[in-house]
């Protein structure tokens, strides 16, 4: 028998996988996941007569659930806790399609139109919920907002839609922030956006992925000017300084910053930059004295573990 099939057994309960299966198919070691059985209740294995455990596909989802759930920094007692808030969200083939990323942003966009913060709240858990940090920032926040935001630009709503929705977005963003890992004894990472550049989700979403990998990120907010950058780098002694720009105007502001960085008498930290300014012309990049970090947040983070493990 493959260790995937279900156990060999005689007519009766619908089969299902072995522990070893189990094992393989989550990634999660099976002292953890009977551990959780132990204290939580879940998964909940039937018995075979010679009592081996044997897994439904729900217990299969549920382990991997809670797995991502510990990645992102939540304690296995918490992630059991949301699962009893709502247990539809995980492993059930029928509301899948429900909790897709596309259709999560479209529903985000629909309650924003409508003021409708339950709803949009609702939604952001059920996301959180149903897959990882990365796919919820890359596929369900950062679609919603684009959305909304072009909308707004074109005329089509209101300035008071995407701020409504910024707004609540980056007050659950800071709440994952304040959840993950303080990273102490790590390197320190100071973030920020450039001076003048009030667009933050992204380079928020950045230092969010940077915690989740057990990094130290002290988040400075939008609009970090070179007097602000020196300050914190003579008082904090981070390693990296690392920056948002979004518009052209703020990717050029980053010049003096860079060059402010350089001067101070060492340590100094590392300057390192990047966003949307950079991605719709890369040339910009070049008269910056620092690091230019392209690609998205997902990129960046391997980029800056790298960097850091050097
Ligand atoms: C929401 C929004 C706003 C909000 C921002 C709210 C907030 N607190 O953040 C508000 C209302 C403040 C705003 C203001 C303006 N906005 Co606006 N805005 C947007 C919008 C719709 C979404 C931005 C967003 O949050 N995206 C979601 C995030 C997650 O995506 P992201 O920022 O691209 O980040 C990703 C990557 O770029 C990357 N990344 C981001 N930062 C970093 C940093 C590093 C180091 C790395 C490696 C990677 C990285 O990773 C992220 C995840 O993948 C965009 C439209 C768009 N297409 O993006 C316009 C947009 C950015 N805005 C634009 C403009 C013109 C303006 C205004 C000038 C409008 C005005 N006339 O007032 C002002 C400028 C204010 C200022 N000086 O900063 C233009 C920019 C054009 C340009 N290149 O200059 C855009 C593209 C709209 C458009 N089509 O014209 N805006």
């Amino acid at each position: 028998m493959s260790d995937q099939s279900p156990p060999q057994e005689g007519p009766g309960p619908a089969p299902g996988y072995n522990t070893h299966a189990v094992e393989r198919l989550t990634g999660v070691r099976a002292t953890t996941f009977r551990a959780w059985e132990r204290r939580y209740g879940v998964p909940s294995p039937r018995r075979l007569p010679g009592g081996q455990r044997v897994y439904g596909e729900r217990d299969v989802a549920v382990v991997r659930w809670l797995r991502q759930q510990t990645e992102r920094g939540l304690s296995a007692s918490l992630a059991v806790a949301q699962l009893r808030q709502m247990p539809e969200t995980v492993g059930q083939p029928a509301t899948r399609a429900a909790f897709a990323p596309l259709e999560l942003a479209e529903g985000m966009v629909q309650a924003a139109l409508a003021f409708d913060s339950t709803t949009l709240e609702r939604l952001l858990s059920q996301a959180l919920a149903a897959h990882t940090l990365e796919t919820v920032c890359l596929e369900v926040i950062q679609p919603t907002l684009v959305n909304l935001g072009e909308r707004w630009h074109r005329g089509e709503v209101s300035p008071a839609v995407e701020h409504f929705a910024t707004a609540l977005v980056r007050r659950r963003l800071e709440q994952l922030a304040a959840l993950l890992d303080t990273g102490n004894g790590r390197p320190l990472i100071v973030m920020g956006t450039a001076p003048e550049e009030q667009h933050e989700i992204g380079v928020l979403i950045l230092s969010l992925f940077l915690r989740r990998r057990g990094l130290r990120v002290t988040y400075l907010g939008p609009n970090v000017t070179a007097g602000a950058a020196v300050e914190v780098s003579q008082r904090m002694r981070p390693e990296m300084v690392c920056l948002s720009a979004t518009t052209l105007e703020s990717a050029g502001a980053l010049q003096g910053i860079g060059q402010a960085l350089a001067a101070l008498d060492p340590p100094r930290p590392r300057f390192a930059f990047g966003g949307q300014a950079f991605q719709t012309d890369p040339a910009l990049a070049k008269g910056i004295p620092g690091i230019y970090f392209a690609g998205d947040a997902s990129q960046a983070t391997e980029a800056v573990e790298a960097l850091l493990r050097e």
